[in-house]
Formats: structure tokens, sequence, C-alpha cells
């Protein structure tokens, strides 16, 4: 091989390298935050479980407010207001699950893309039902033997709120996006929000017991822009 082949070959491994990167790093900018509980953090009592102890346990944690020792919200839902136009973002997953496992929802709360699906599982030796009443989405109450799986499709963005009929403390949350630049808080509170035009959007976050906030945001074109989104205690 003489040397000039060999720098069109480094050149078109470069271009392909370049072309390579994933749609929601095309634009630069991101968000990288963290949601937390602003005032005192309310009293959070065990639940009792009064029936299907054998499966279910005695008392379960209450989950409608996870909180990290630093204050950080988990399984809150951040989101821009209004997408970009024509940016391009890395889509969500248009299938998830939700299982039911000693008497919870795991995970409790899920974000699926409108037209997205969830299969519903039951891993307990006994019975669940799926019980839900939204406003833009088909109501259903599905009983549910263990291992069964009911896969229900959502079409409409909006927030629904599962339960199940046997057990009063069990409660989901599937999350409908409208778009793809929604994120789920992890165990701290964080989040991330990729391929931002560099720019000003207006970040909502909801959580199932603090309701809905929202905070405008500026976002650069180089590194991730640091956010707080403090949701006042209630
Ligand atoms: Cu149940």
């Amino acid at each position: 091989m003489t040397s000039l082949p060999i720098m069109l070959w480094a050149l078109a491994i470069l271009v392909l390298a370049t072309g390579l990167t994933t749609p929601g790093d095309a634009a630069g900018g991101a968000i990288k935050g963290t949601v937390t509980l602003k005032g005192a953090s309310p009293e959070l009592k065990k639940l009792a479980v009064t029936i299907d102890q054998y499966v279910c346990g005695k008392e379960k944690n209450p989950e409608d407010l996870v909180l990290s020792p630093q204050g950080g919200v988990r399984s809150a839902v951040v989101w821009l207001d209004k997408p970009p136009a024509g940016a391009p973002a890395a889509a969500l997953p248009s299938a998830t699950t939700m299982d039911q496992k000693e008497c919870v929802f795991a995970p409790r709360v899920v974000v699926v893309p409108a037209g997205g699906r969830i299969d519903f599982l039951n891993s307990d030796r006994l019975l669940h039902n799926l019980h839900s009443t939204p406003s833009a989405n088909p109501p259903f109450n599905r009983t549910q033997p263990k291992g069964r799986t009911i896969t229900i499709t959502f079409e409409k963005p909006e927030i629904i709120r599962v339960t199940c009929d046997l057990h009063s403390w069990m409660r989901g949350w599937v999350v409908v996006a409208e778009h793809p630049y929604y994120a789920l808080t992890g165990g701290a509170g964080d989040f991330e929000l990729r391929g931002l035009p560099p720019g000003r959007y207006t970040l909502k976050a909801w959580q199932e017991r603090l309701g809905t906030i929202s905070k405008e945001v500026v976002v650069g074109d180089q590194d991730p822009t640091p956010v707080t989104l403090e949701m006042p205690a209630r």
C-alpha cells in the first residue's frame, strides 16, 4: 500500500466516526440537574397491611415520596414544556414493563411515549388487578392472576394513576410523554436531558405528592447546564 490510500482510509474512518454519534448527542446542549424538596420533609408513615400478609408483608414503606439523605426527590418526572423545533433527540423506549411484586407496583413510576405500550406483570402468587380511570386514554379494570401479562397501549399524553382494588396501598403512575424530552429522576433526585440546541426553555417537574412546578432555564452549547428544581413540601 502506498501512503495515499492509507490517508484516504484514515479520512473515511474519521468521517464515519463523526457520523456515528447518537441522535441524542447531535445538538450540543444538555441539562443536568436535581429535583429537591424545599422545606421540611413531611412525616412519612409506614402503611399497615391488613390482608394477604403471606405475600405482602406486615407493612409497606410510604413510596409516595422517597427522598435521598440530601433531600433529592426520587421518581419525579422532568420534561420540557415545549420541545425545540426539529431538534433530534433520542427516542424514549416504546415499550416498558411495570410489575406487581410483593404487593407494590415496580417501578412505581414509568414514562412511555404517546403510542407506546406497557406490559403489566404480576410476579406475586396471588391475585391483583389493574384499575385506572384516565382522562384522555380509555379506562381499564383488569383482573391479573400470577404470571399473566396485560399489555396496554397509551395513545394520549397525560399522567395516569393505576391502582389495585384488592390492596388499597398499591399505587402506580404512568406518564405518557408528548415528546422525547422527558426524564425520570434517580435515587438522588438526579436527571439529565440531552440533545438540546442552546436556548431558553421552560422545565416542568411533577411528583405524585408534590404536584407540578416550572422553571425557566437557559441552555448553552458546551457543558451541561446545571439546574436545581425545588419542589415545595406540601
Ligand atoms: Cu393487588
